[in-house]
């Protein structure tokens, strides 16, 4: 049977501080303001925060750029204020798990500072360089546009950056450099946190003769740098050397990782991360930063493989959203005022239904929109940069159509304010601008609106982690797609010992029967259609639009 943890019977939740809540009137989110919030999170039934980065940063990547990280953030507080955060989190009975960013660092660490300052520098070999005088080392490409090497001027050579120029990456093959990440986790973890995300972690080992990527690589350079000979040896001595005296958990963020490899990663027996975040399903409707159709039997095909991947010895996570993505509605759902609601309960139900521990993205619980940018100098996010200066400068692509895309599938989606109430700039800030812009929907999406109407989202997104929280078979049941290939309704089966629950949704604006001889006088656990009702009379289930039930069969 499967292992018991509390991390598998948790629901997460994704803060993003700097458009969270901002406590003193600058027009960004804060520590102070998070701490003003947590009955929001508490209430919903939360277990873990995820804490997107607070720790000293130039903000290059909004804080996926560290200079120091044993400090915080100034914009966001203090240490005292972190503190305060972790123990009042604690108050609630929910943990917290912070973002661990050990890739690369921020050019302004003093590691970098230093490292760049002369070839014979004590910290040269902390970071990865390569011979200034023999021109690029090879054709790897940045995340954040154009080449991966960056010619430094103190020395003349290249150092290696798969993010922006300001996020070089660390050389993890110089062990001064492993026991330097192994003891920042320790202090972090020694305050209290429960762990961490790990941003990029597969990406962390080099293969060091830096081959060419082929054209058909070019396509997804991640599988490449997510290929590195000695990232496990490193995952399992970090598991050895600090996470095996903790109790803790431990996400990474699996960029660039297969199916074949999940299992490397969070396999129990091999003693290296509990879980991954494959980005498989959010990115069906990608093609780079373009947007293509995705359909309902690729979603679900791609849900099973991933179930598939982890097996019975790993585990897995279960997202639609998070700082990188579009807003989970927009994104699988149906934003237009008539279907909103109503699709977002479909979309939680899915989610805190699945195999694997849910994370929430900020917003998500009340269902949040994308932003209508109406131009490309509305965003704030390195990437949009990167891709103005690519795609349009170069006159490869007309701004017209990669705003259309953007509009789609910008990370700055997810990054304008949280929506609190209806009054001006939605509660987020007392300045007269955010950082960001709020969006102008907030006088009706906003989460004191939707604590207040026992139909909300938000008191969907309750509901649902409540039943989750009391019904094993959610969390270590088996998971089985019941009808693959059907194009507008996903129902899959959750079973463990003699429970077992049906889910089915409509992923679709119009009406739909579901047939299936089980559900004959089962009970209709939760439905976001408040019509339906209490028992199955029928071995038929007509579905209304967007309609997700939880059924259970005598
Ligand atoms: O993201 C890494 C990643 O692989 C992608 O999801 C990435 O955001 C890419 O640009 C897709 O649009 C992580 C963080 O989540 C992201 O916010 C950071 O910008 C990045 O690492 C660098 O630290
Ligand atoms: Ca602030």
């Amino acid at each position: 049977a499967q292992s018991k943890h509390w991390w598998k019977e948790a629901v997460a939740y994704q803060i993003y501080p700097r458009s969270f809540a901002d406590s003193n009137g600058d027009g960004i989110g804060d520590i102070p303001g998070i701490i003003g919030r947590l009955d929001h999170i508490a209430n919903l039934g939360i277990d873990v925060i995820w804490l997107s980065p607070h720790f000293d940063s130039p903000n290059a990547d909004n804080g996926y750029d560290i200079r120091d990280y044993r400090k915080v953030m100034k914009e966001f507080g203090t240490m005292a204020d972190f503190d305060r955060l972790l123990a009042e989190i604690k108050k609630r009975g929910m943990r917290l798990i912070i973002d661990l960013v050990v890739n690369h660092t921020s050019d302004e660490h003093e590691w970098f500072v230093e490292s760049r300052s002369s070839r014979d520098s004590a910290k040269r070999d902390y970071y990865i360089w390569r011979d200034g005088s023999k021109g690029v080392p090879n054709n790897f490409v940045s995340y954040f546009g154009g080449s991966a090497w960056e010619k430094d001027d103190a020395t003349g050579d290249y150092y290696l950056h798969y993010f922006a120029k300001k996020q070089p990456d660390l050389n993890w093959d110089n062990e001064k450099v492993r026991a330097e990440v192994y003891d920042l986790m320790r202090f972090w973890l020694d305050k209290g946190v429960s762990g961490f995300r790990m941003d990029v972690i597969p990406f962390i080992s080099k293969n060091f003769a830096f081959p060419n990527l082929t054209e058909e690589e070019m396509k997804d350079p991640g599988r490449v740098y997510a290929s590195g000979p000695r990232l496990h040896d490193y995952l399992q001595e970090m598991n050895r050397e600090v996470l095996s005296h903790y109790d803790c958990m431990t996400v990474g963020e699996a960029a660039g990782v297969s199916d074949a490899q999940t299992p490397l990663f969070v396999d129990e027996a091999r003693n290296e991360l509990n879980m991954i975040f494959n980005f498989a399903v959010v990115m069906l409707d990608r093609d780079g930063w373009r947007w293509k159709p995705r359909k309902l039997t690729d979603m679900k095909a791609t849900f099973d493989r991933l179930d598939k991947a982890v097996g019975m010895t790993g585990w897995n996570t279960v997202f639609l959203g998070n700082h990188d993505q579009p807003r989970t509605v927009s994104h699988f759902g149906d934003p237009s005022p008539e279907w909103r609601v109503l699709s977002a309960k479909a979309l939680a139900t899915m989610m805190l239904t699945m195999r694997g521990t849910p994370f929430i993205y900020q917003g998500e619980e009340i269902g949040m929109v994308n932003y209508p940018f109406t131009d490309l100098d509305q965003f704030d996010d390195i990437e949009v940069r990167g891709l103005r200066q690519d795609y349009v400068e170069t006159g490869k692509v007309s701004a017209g159509d990669l705003l259309e895309n953007l509009n789609k599938v910008s990370r700055d989606h997810a990054r304008t304010p949280m929506q609190w109430d209806a009054s001006a700039n939605a509660g987020f800030t007392t300045a007269e601008k955010p950082w960001l812009a709020v969006n102008p929907n907030y006088p009706e999406i906003n989460a004191e609106a939707a604590q207040a109407d026992q139909g909300s989202v938000y008191h969907h997104y309750r509901k649902l982690i409540a039943l989750r929280h009391e019904t094993p078979a959610l969390v270590y049941g088996t998971y089985e797609d019941l009808a693959p290939d059907h194009d507008a309704v996903f129902a899959f089966e959750r079973k463990l010992d003699d429970t077992r629950l049906v889910i089915v949704i409509n992923f679709s604006r119009e009406p739909v029967e579901w047939r299936q001889a089980e559900i004959k006088g089962a009970e209709v656990i939760i439905s976001n259609d408040p019509t339906r009702d209490a028992k199955m009379a029928e071995d038929t289930l007509a579905l209304s639009p967007w309609e997700a039930v939880v059924l259970k069969p005598s």
